[in-house]
């Protein structure tokens, strides 16, 4: 998972780029970046890190235009070098600079196109990379010295034809204009606005909405799934759909736990599909035990709050904060290496005794992903004297890897996989474990005012919306993505097999 965002402006765009990758930051603390075009000329600046460690003083001064787009990252399908930093940038033609959040299934293909037929070099084992050759191929074989709306827009005709994947992209055309597009299925999110101001309109395209609200930018709307958006560096906006047949199927993820819960993607508040996901799940402890004995909700913070709180109204049972969360301290879910992972629960969290000795506590998380980290809350709660230490899900059970750029464990690492809710309720430790049922939370996120029938929701069900995921391929990403060797791609296998063939 990543954050993108891009911005044509009337003045400087830079410091609006950095305040938006801070809002963005929750999205990818791995590295970060910007690239800004003026007179024909880019400023970039990447590193690892987070937005405040990445740019100082003396970058933010080099980065002058009024358009730009930045990028923070969250590590998919790449290793986690400096190189591997967003922007990327590709010479020819125009000069083209391009962020993407999400991963595109059929990247051992079109590296293989990219080197054999188009001639390119790719030189990281991104995948985002590869994105932006098959888009800047696509462009120059329009052919043209200076590109216009119609060529943008059947420039990412041909990246929907070759692409297979979740892509939420922008990517800036040097001193011509930005373009915002959106797979197909629409899989990640990407919104675009606009804000006034003395000198004309400035026009901004982001991962979520909340990066529009707190730069004064007003929501215009998500792009649809397979259309794309172009503003020129004048300031001209052009929209168009570039696929053929679009089908909106939106990370149901973003709702559970990725996004921020004042965010709204595809017209839905992910603050209140959580309340929802709460409400739903009290409906199903009221079901599968009337006669519940719980005493007290307590969330594990920070991102099961909302959910938790709309469960303890409806069961009529008080919400207490029983954990109290070091915000100085990473989230767990991006932390590299198991063993850093489990060490660092307790660093985190800190239970408040009071509220756990002799209740029956039931703890609410967002999602059970390996289960390492609630396992070592609900043995907290037992230390802070729960008498029964009951464990409540948002989501549903987590058994197959994602592939469309979350960060998810392969299917052995995942605690769900293979199991039964009983079997997890006994690794983890729980008296009592309670998933959301897939039906309810698809209910929370889409049965709200904006009707969304269907979502990705493959690491609960194992669908694969792209309809490309086979077991050979999950059987390959499982080989590639363990913690050990993160870093061996499909993509940088592909190329490598080139060289040496
Ligand atoms: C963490 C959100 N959330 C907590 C991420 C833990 C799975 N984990 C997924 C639960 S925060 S585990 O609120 O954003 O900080 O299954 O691996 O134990």
């Amino acid at each position: 998972m990543c954050g993108i965002v891009g911005i044509v402006g009337k003045s400087n765009v830079n410091q609006a780029l950095y305040d938006a990758l801070t809002v963005l930051q929750h999205r990818g603390q791995d590295a970060a970046g910007i690239v800004t075009s003026h007179d024909g000329r880019l400023f970039l600046r990447k590193d690892n890190g987070l937005v405040r460690d990445v740019f100082q003083q003396r970058h933010m001064q080099r980065l002058v235009g009024h358009m730009g787009i930045g990028h923070v990252r969250y590590p998919t399908a790449g290793s986690s070098t400096s190189a591997e930093a967003q922007p990327f940038y590709v010479n020819s033609p125009y000069g083209i600079t391009l962020a993407h959040n999400g991963n595109l299934t059929n990247v051992e293909q079109l590296a293989k196109e990219i080197y054999e037929s188009d001639l390119r070099h790719v030189n990281t084992n991104s995948d985002s990379e590869v994105l932006l050759n098959v888009f800047a191929h696509e462009l120059a074989q329009r052919g043209k010295l200076q590109p216009t709306e119609e060529d943008v827009f059947a420039a990412v005709t041909d990246v929907h034809n070759r692409c297979v994947g979740g892509y939420a992209v922008v990517a800036m055309i040097t001193g011509y204009g930005i373009v915002g597009f959106r797979d197909p299925h629409g899989i990640r999110p990407i919104v675009f606005g606009q804000r006034h101001t003395d000198e004309g309109v400035e026009y901004m395209i982001a991962s979520e909405s909340v990066s529009l609200d707190v730069l004064g930018f007003t929501l215009i709307r998500d792009l649809a799934p397979g259309e794309a958006v172009y503003i020129t560096e004048e300031g001209k906006l052009y929209t168009r759909q570039c696929a053929n047949d679009p089908q909106l199927t939106p990370c149901i993820f973003e709702h559970v736990y990725l996004a921020r819960p004042d965010s709204i993607i595809d017209g839905v508040s992910v603050y209140k599909a959580r309340l929802r996901m709460g409400e739903k799940l009290a409906e199903k402890i009221l079901r599968e035990r009337p006669e519940h004995d719980i005493d007290v909700v307590i969330p594990i913070p920070d991102t099961s709050r909302t959910a938790a709180l709309e469960l303890a109204n409806h069961l009529g049972v008080k919400f207490r904060e029983g954990f109290v969360k070091n915000r100085y301290i990473g989230r767990t879910f991006i932390m590299p290496g198991q063993a850093a992972r489990k060490k660092s629960v307790r660093q985190k969290l800190n239970a408040i005794e009071l509220e756990f000795r002799g209740k029956n506590v039931m703890l609410v998380d967002d999602s059970i992903v390996r289960g390492t980290t609630c396992k070592q809350i609900i043995q907290m709660a037992r230390e802070a004297g729960a008498k029964n230490v009951y464990f409540c899900s948002a989501a549903p059970a987590v058994r197959y890897p994602n592939v469309y750029g979350i960060d998810m464990p392969s299917a052995h690492e995942l605690i769900a996989h293979n199991r039964s809710t009983q079997d997890v309720a006994d690794l983890i430790g729980a008296d009592w474990l309670i998933y959301q049922d897939l039906p309810d939370l698809i209910e929370a996120v889409g049965g709200g005012k904006i009707k969304i029938e269907h979502f990705d929701c493959a690491v609960f069900d194992g669908k694969y919306v792209t309809g490309d995921v086979d077991e050979a391929y999950l059987n390959k990403i499982e080989n590639a993505r363990n913690d050990a060797s993160k870093v061996k791609t499909q993509a940088v296998s592909a190329i490598i097999d080139l060289y040496n063939n």
